[in-house]
């Protein structure tokens, strides 16, 4: 452990401030999760989690049961800040930092001289100087002399969590170099891959290019498979046989792209800089119209039938995971539901109900189906075999029936 730092406060509960909270509550540091959220409050304190995230139940009862972390409504005194909230966008795609706003204004009454404060919530270039900072300083704080402030680009991915919270390198940029010491050393303490330093500008924009260099790759992997569906080519084997090449690594086509991350990221470089972003905007767009592409796919075979039963296998974003937001596969749901030109019947084995969609098992969902979609490749579907659903028509958009 750091020998300056002993206490943390944590803005935000959610998928990463949780995991992050009970694992330094873990390492010896005295937690404090804030959220706004009474439900998540008390669920936490009870040693209990809100999320689907492997072994995050085990980590949060021992942080809890230890006493060393504690969720509250309110932020509190701590040598160390830590805002993980959401940064989406709105509906314009324009970034919405309110909620980095009001962590920052939240904490400004309790932030002390000598504290360090983190943001490490996805944020567009300049969140860190421009709302962070500036809002620290307005509240009365000298922010070049009494406090540290830094951006840790959060690097985790959903469903391995907890081990890349450790074990992947991390990039931290403060507001001046004293800054960016502090905080490398307090990454230091718990991260077993390379801190590396830079400035908040630097660190804001590597996080946001990480994950437009994903949204290009996976766009272009989406283009294909409209290109080989036209050529009737199995984009799979294409895929596969090219990646043979020592110097190519396509990734996969899907239903499009989900997430809270690669689906909005790549916004917050356009907004900044519509006119050099070209190709991230179009790779967006390649992306972001491939669902209602899958839509176009299962009408065209539902035509054959009156009203056929179609099963769609998968709600989450991507496999493995109970994580609904921003999902292609909800999408596609919805909106051919709207179409009422089937009855649709869904399996999402990660969820126990839906609020819109009635759940099947993957048994029944199938046994009922004229159409099967398979949207997600969670691995309870790999069980789905060609040959075994010979009397279906089958639309796989992960490729996962052999
Ligand atoms: N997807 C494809 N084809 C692929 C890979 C992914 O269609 O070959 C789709 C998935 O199905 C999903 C979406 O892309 O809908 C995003 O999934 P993902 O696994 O690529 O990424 P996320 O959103 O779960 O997490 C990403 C990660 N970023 C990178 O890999 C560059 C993670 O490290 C980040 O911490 C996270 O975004 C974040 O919070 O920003």
């Amino acid at each position: 452990m750091s020998n300056n730092f002993k206490s943390i406060c944590v803005i935000g509960l959610g998928y990463i401030g949780l995991p992050t909270a009970s694992l330094l509550g873990t390492k010896g540091f005295k937690v404090t999760g804030v959220d706004v959220s009474e439900d998540i409050v008390n669920t936490i304190n009870q040693g209990n989690i809100h999320i689907v995230e492997p072994d995050l139940d085990i980590l949060v009862k021992s942080a809890v049961n230890s006493g060393n972390l504690k969720a509250s409504l309110t932020p509190v005194n701590a040598d160390i800040f830590i805002i993980a909230v959401p940064t989406p966008f709105k509906e314009n795609k324009v970034p919405n930092l309110s909620y980095v706003e009001q962590a920052a204004k939240a904490i400004a009454p309790y932030v002390e001289p000598g504290n360090l404060v983190i943001l490490e919530s996805t944020s567009p270039v300049g969140t860190t100087e421009e709302y962070v900072a500036k809002i620290l300083e307005q509240a009365g704080h000298d922010i070049n002399k009494d406090i540290f402030i830094a951006h840790c680009p959060e690097r985790v991915l959903p469903g391995r969590i907890l081990i890349e919270l450790v074990q992947n390198d991390r990039i931290v940029g403060g507001i001046n170099e004293a800054s960016t010491a502090k905080a490398a050393e307090f990454y230091r303490s718990f991260v077993s891959g390379k801190v590396l330093e830079t400035t908040a500008k630097t660190a804001e924009l590597s996080k946001l290019t990480e994950n437009s260099f994903r949204d290009v790759n996976i766009a272009f992997a989406n283009e294909l498979s409209l290109i080989c569906d036209k050529e009737n080519i199995d984009v799979w084997e294409l895929i596969k046989l090219a990646n043979h090449h020592p110097r190519v690594n396509i990734l996969q086509p899907g239903p499009g792209v989900g997430g809270h991350c690669i689906a909005v990221d790549p916004w917050f470089i356009i907004d900044r800089n519509p006119e050099q972003a070209r190709l991230i905007r179009t790779a967006r767009e390649v992306n972001d119209s491939k669902p209602d592409w899958v839509i176009s796919k299962i009408k065209e075979k539902a035509e054959r039938f009156k009203k056929p039963v179609i099963a769609c296998l998968g709600l989450a974003f991507k496999a493995d995971i109970d994580d609904l937001r921003e999902s292609p596969s909800v999408e596609i749901v919805k909106k051919l539901s709207a179409l009422n030109i089937a009855d649709i019947v869904v399996c999402e084995p990660n969820i126990k109900s839906h609020p819109t969609f009635k759940l099947l098992d993957l048994e029944t969902a199938v046994e009922k189906a004229d159409i099967i979609v398979v949207l997600v490749d969670h691995t309870p579907f790999k069980v789905l075999s060609a040959s075994k659903l010979s009397e279906k028509i089958v639309i796989d958009t992960r490729g996962i029936v052999k």
